[in-house]
């Protein structure tokens, strides 16, 4: 397969298919700044970003497996149609599916695009009976991976999903981290039966088990090490935010997470979780976050 595809959409030394772990095929862009991605087409699972200056900003798990049975772990995960827990298998479907390439463009000023596309099957409709078709845009450039999703109703009938982007940023130690653009949202703290609060904090700091699920909140937020930005999260139409890190109990009981691997990851994930993407047959959602290794 990784042949076949190889011949459509290799973009010479700048976007290619590769074998990965386990033999899996993904894609690799490779920007002419120095910075580059990689993407499974299982889930179009994005387990690499390295900025310009080769620095990876992405955490993968030591222990990730790589089968088509489960979903990778660290990286970026593509939740939908659910979040959570819930009627459908935990966060959808979407990041167990193999996805399709179906473009890839190098433009004059060398940035690198790759398109991805999920549609409904007889598979997915088992299990979601609503059809649909998603485009998963990468745009990578010299300090920025655009992440944008296109998500159009392709049925006769009105659907409503959750999305999201499950991402989890590599960091040198989780007690000098800290999240910050959400002083005064409302979040729904999912480790305190679901409460719903205020954060009257400047930014998140972590000291345990952290899992919220912040509302409607601003357009751009940042990763602090200390006091220095070290990446910054800008989105569209993606209201919700979750802040996670699983701690020392809850990486214990993951089979596919180490048990000290929480002090080297922070998840911030963008997306639509509260706020439902609704559309009526024929309508389209589009939702992007754009990740920065330098404030723009
Ligand atoms: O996004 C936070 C969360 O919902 C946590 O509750 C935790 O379960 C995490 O997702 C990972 O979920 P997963 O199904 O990938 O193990």
């Amino acid at each position: 397969m990784a042949d076949k595809l190889d011949s459509i959409h290799n973009i010479d030394k700048s976007i290619y298919l590769a074998e990965g772990n386990a033999r899996m095929p993904k894609i690799v862009m490779a920007h002419c700044s120095g910075s580059s991605a990689e993407m499974y087409l299982h889930g179009a699972h994005i387990t690499s970003w390295k900025d310009s200056s080769g620095v990876e900003k992405l955490f993968m798990s030591n222990l990730s497996d790589f089968n088509p049975s489960c979903a990778i772990r660290g990286g970026i995960p593509i939740i939908f149609p659910q979040f959570g827990d819930g009627a459908l298998p935990k966060h959808g479907f979407a990041r167990n599916m193999d996805w399709e390439l179906i473009k890839t463009s190098l433009n004059d000023d060398g940035v690198l695009t790759a398109i991805m596309q999920l549609v409904c099957s007889d598979e997915t409709l088992r299990i979601w009976n609503h059809s649909f078709a998603i485009k998963f845009v990468v745009t990578l450039n010299k300090d920025s991976l655009a992440l944008k999703l296109i998500i159009k109703n392709t049925g006769s009938l009105f659907f409503q999903c959750q999305t999201a982007f499950h991402t989890y940023f590599s960091i040198k130690d989780i007690c000098s981290i800290s999240a910050a653009g959400l002083q005064g949202s409302r979040y729904i703290d999912t480790l305190r039966n679901m409460a719903e609060l205020t954060d009257e904090d400047s930014a998140i700091k972590f000291t345990e088990e952290t899992d919220r699920i912040y509302l409607s909140t601003p357009d751009e937020l940042h990763i602090l090490d200390g006091d220095k930005v070290i990446t910054n999260i800008r989105k569209r139409s993606m209201p919700d935010v979750v802040v996670w890190n699983p701690w020392i109990d809850k990486s214990i009981r993951l089979k596919d997470f180490g048990d000290n691997e929480y002090k080297q990851m922070v998840c911030v994930e963008t997306g639509c979780i509260k706020s439902q993407v609704q559309l009526l047959s024929n309508e389209i959602w589009e939702g992007e976050t754009i990740l920065s290794s330098k404030v723009m």
